[in-house]
């Protein structure tokens, strides 16, 4: 047989599938079947953990496929971002130039891979073609009420002038300038999300095919909440607190507003806290130095519910005091404290250190009183130390709620304080909407206009796309589109006077939230074409890191409800099927002085199991560290380019998939590569060694027919459950079979090896082409069918059967299915188990019982 070349089929076999627009996708009315990997951002090259999730989608589109779906298997481009821009900054290459040239670069490394991608959709969200339609629903969704402006609080780095995104804020300082980042209240726009929080959460339900673990993190990131708000009225204020006019509002008077999950407690309620920058708190500062000083030092901690949870308690008394709704004896001073979240519920609360580990905290380190209102079942009485109880129980020195358990008592006290006009049940969540300003230049513009004389004015949309300008400069901080001369100095498409452009742009995650929607007719001249959506959407099955767990992928089930409501599609959840990933990780390398060394440039040895390491340029010895996620700054990246270059293709696919898990890490080792390599190797020796006229006994081809049908239920059970490493193990198990198989004709060869080209072409898709062409099959494995086995043939001929003595398992037999019950009970008496046991306890058989194939029952004594 002839060796197996990868260097020249590989190209071969691409060649043929480009010349058959092979991966065009065809819509023939079949059922249909969307597979989508989350598409790269265009960094400047492909990676192994991209070349493993578009792997693994590949392997998935090229089974629907096999199975006749049509299946739309699309790929683009996520090219706006801060990325571009800093290259710009640093190197002075444009945004654009760059972008467009790594798209160039990744696209040809990516059809390296011999994905079977329809690339006639293809499509980068900078392309003013997309961000254009991008800009017509962001309009619609603004007409109707989900788009509106309002301050939204920004990472302000005061020495650059400039707005940072969160990514930009490192330990506080801004990661340009090291100078301290502030807060500022900035005019931003927002999408309306917490509109859709409730219908957010139940959809999750439906969504059966996503991982648990990514339901559970958007349940808590939308995070609901049930409880109630109470109105606290003032009844002690220092004097310098304005008064207001006689029903005029007064933010320093009005009663206080506070959010509570658990209004059971009240009677145990001992302090008001306010959070920092509560209006109630800075009107004081203002009379106050002290309490501006407060604000001051709790405007340092960072202002993640992270950071607040780790900082220590700290409060100031405001000299304000609250009458308690319940208990008319009772008034409760009102402080402010660092631990209370202006951004959560109403930025104020009522603390009852007893049943709260927050408030209990505060309550000792103020010396306030902590006393408790709520007791076990069982317990005569409980006492606080240093631990709130926050577990179940009744109420007690509650007045007329004593007596009543947890959530009773919660219904009690909401129905009283709604009688009483001092709160009302409410029901409140974590989310937030959404900030989607950029002050930044490589984004979708904003498709608005601000008119002096008509306010915000929409562009039309004969005027879209909004364009970016391309005569940009970077050589100050801040936004080019802001200090551009000319471009956002406009006449408002409204009355012509002179007007501006918004220079905002918008979040890269709103390009991200609809691309899946624009890939069932990448050329619409609507934003969405509602027919090809409906045809398409949902996406069958979406794979990518669990890092998105939340953003992107709360928000395109945002967009797409708007979407949706806008009449744009049917479908409200854009992804019925999520899969996400593990990384691909590598061992790192360390030189004495700390430098990271890349493992092309390591010489491993192993001497009796214990492993060294040597920098082959330069001779020194290296520290063998951690196994971590390929990452440039560690150096342990080995490039999916390298791979092909010297294993080919299809070993490199092989590779990513073979040795873990598809959701575990898998860890990069230059022996799992060459192992997939001799198995390519392997498989195509068994096409080549084919031979049509070889003889065999009817015998032996039953028996290579049996082991193809169990071969294919176990490969498909392996591609359908996403155990592709489990699949691979049984490819392997199945080419080993075929080889050694000896006695079996042409004919039953062929069977077996016509099956393996179809079960390997998912994987290894070019070998598979290969051997289909060598056994004389007829046009190309890409389009055969996939291999259905016949239960009865694929089912295990043996069954193991556990032998029982007086009810316990002592041993097995192996017996073919079927087989007579005096032979089991002949193999069942003779098993040295069993006659180890009888001679060790001196006992002989009284009966045997044989279920068939189930089970051998003795009775001995
Ligand atoms: C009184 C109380 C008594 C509370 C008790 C808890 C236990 P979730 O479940 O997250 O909604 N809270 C309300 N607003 C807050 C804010 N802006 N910053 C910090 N904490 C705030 O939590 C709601 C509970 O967190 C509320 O119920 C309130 O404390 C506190 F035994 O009210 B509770
Ligand atoms: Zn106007």
């Amino acid at each position: 047989p002839t060796r197996y070349d990868p260097k020249t089929a590989e190209p071969r076999q691409q060649q043929r599938w480009a010349e058959a627009n092979a991966f065009v996708t065809k819509d023939t009315g079949r059922k249909k079947y969307y597979v989508l990997e989350m598409f790269p951002y265009p960094s400047g090259n492909i990676h192994m953990g991209h070349a493993r999730n578009y792997v693994m989608g590949d392997v998935v589109a090229r089974h629907k496929r096999a199975q006749g779906y049509d299946v739309l298997h699309p790929m683009g481009w996520d090219a706006f971002g801060m990325p571009a821009e800093n290259a710009a900054m640093e190197r002075g290459i444009h945004p654009k130039g760059w972008t467009y040239d790594n798209i160039a670069n990744m696209r040809d490394q990516l059809k390296l891979l011999g994905l079977s991608l329809d690339w006639s959709r293809e499509f980068a969200t900078c392309d003013p073609e997309y961000y254009g339609k991008q800009q017509a629903w962001f309009l619609e969704l603004y007409r109707r009420g989900l788009v509106f402006r309002r301050d939204g609080v920004v990472n302000w780095d005061p020495v650059d002038n400039t707005v940072l995104a969160n990514e930009q804020v490192i330990d506080g300082r801004g990661w340009r300038s090291g100078a301290p980042v502030e807060k500022r209240k900035l005019n931003q726009w927002f999408l309306r999300i917490t509109d859709y929080a409730d219908d957010l959460i139940e959809g999750l339900q439906t969504l059966d095919r996503w991982p648990e673990k990514v339901r559970l993190m958007q349940e808590n990131w939308i995070g609901k909440s049930k409880g109630a708000t109470l109105w606290w009225t003032i009844v002690e204020a220092p004097a310098f607190l304005p008064a207001s006019p006689e029903g005029e509002p007064n933010h320093a008077r009005d009663p206080i507003e506070v959010y509570t999950t658990r209004p059971d407690t009240l009677f145990g309620a001992s302090f008001i806290a306010l959070a920092p920058d509560h209006p109630l708190t800075k009107a004081i500062a203002e009379h106050r130095p002290d309490v501006a000083d407060f604000i001051k030092t709790c405007a340092q901690t960072g202002t993640s519910e992270a950071d607040i949870e780790k900082a220590e308690k700290l409060g100031i008394d405001l000299g304000v005091r609250v009458q308690h709704p319940f208990d008319e004896t009772k008034t409760l001073p009102v402080w402010s404290a660092n631990f209370v979240l202006s951004t959560y519920g109403s930025g104020a609360i009522f603390g009852c250190p007893a049943h709260d580990q927050r408030d209990l905290d505060f309550a000792r380190k103020y010396d306030l009183p902590v006393t408790p209102v709520v007791k076990p079942d069982d317990a005569p009485t409980i006492e606080i130390g240093t631990e709130a109880y926050t577990g179940p129980g009744r109420a007690f020195n509650s007045g007329f709620l004593d007596g009543l358990e947890v959530e009773e008592a919660k219904a009690a006290a909401i129905a009283r304080v709604e009688a009483q006009g001092q709160g009302k049940g409410a029901t409140i969540y974590r989310l937030r909407d959404w900030g989607v300003s950029r002050q930044r230049y490589w984004g979708c513009p904003i498709p608005i206009v601000h008119c002096p004389s008509c306010g915000v004015v929409e562009v039309p949309a004969d005027q879209l796309p909004v364009v970016l300008p391309d005569d940009v400069t970077f050589d100050v901080p801040g936004n080019p589109l802001d200090r551009h001369p000319t471009w956002k100095h406009v006449k408002c498409p409204s009355c012509g006077t002179d007007a501006t452009r918004e220079t905002d742009t918008l979040d890269t995650f709103v390009d991200s939230s609809w691309y899946f929607a624009r890939f069932t007719d990448p050329t619409a001249a609507e934003p969405v074409n509602t027919e090809a959506a409906n045809r398409w959407l949902a996406v069958d099955q979406y794979i990518g890191g669990v890092e998105h767990a939340v953003l992107h992928l709360l928000y395109a089930r945002f967009i797409t409800r708007a979407l949706s409501d806008a009449g744009m599609l049917a479908v409200k959840e854009p992804f019925a099927g999520l899969f996400t990933q593990g990384m691909v990780v590598h061992e790192t390398y360390r030189r004495a002085d700390g430098a990271w060394v890349e493992p092309t440039d390591v010489e491993l040895t192993n001497d009796a199991g214990k492993r060294s390491a040597k920098q082959i340029s330069t001779g020194e010895a290296l520290v063998i560290g951690d196994i971590e996620k390929m990452s440039k700054s560690k150096k342990n990246v080995v490039a999916p380019a390298e791979i092909l270059e010297s294993h080919g293709v299809d070993a490199g696919r092989l590779f990513v998939l073979s040795d873990s898990p598809p959701e575990r890490d898998v860890q990069w080792t230059p022996g799992g590569v060459e192992g997939a390599s001799r198995f390519v190797q392997r498989v195509w020796t068994l096409f080549d060694s084919y031979d049509a006229s070889e003889t065999g006994s009817a015998d032996k081809d039953a028996a290579l027919l049996k082991e193809t049908h169990k071969a294919i239920k176990a490969v498909s059970e392996g591609v359908e459950g996403f155990r592709f490493n489990s699949a691979i193990a049984k490819l392997y198990a199945f080419v080993a079979t075929i080889r050694d198989f000896e006695g079996a004709s042409g004919a039953a060869r062929k069977e077996a090896l016509s099956a393996l080209a179809r079960l390997v072409a998912p994987f290894t898709p070019h070998v598979a082409e290969e051997g289909w062409t060598r056994l004389g099959e007829a046009g190309m494995v890409l389009d055969a069918p996939w291999p259905v086995y016949d239960p009865a043939l694929a089912a295990d001929d043996e069954v193991v059967l556990p032998i029982q003595i007086n009810g316990k398992r002592r041993g097995e037999v192996r017996m073919p299915r079927g087989a007579d019950p005096k032979a089991v009970e002949a193999e069942a008496l003779a098993n040295a188990a069993v006659v180890a046991y009888l001679e060790a306890n001196a006992q002989s058989i009284r009966k045997v019982i044989v279920v068939p194939d189930r089970i051998v029952n003795l009775v001995a004594g």
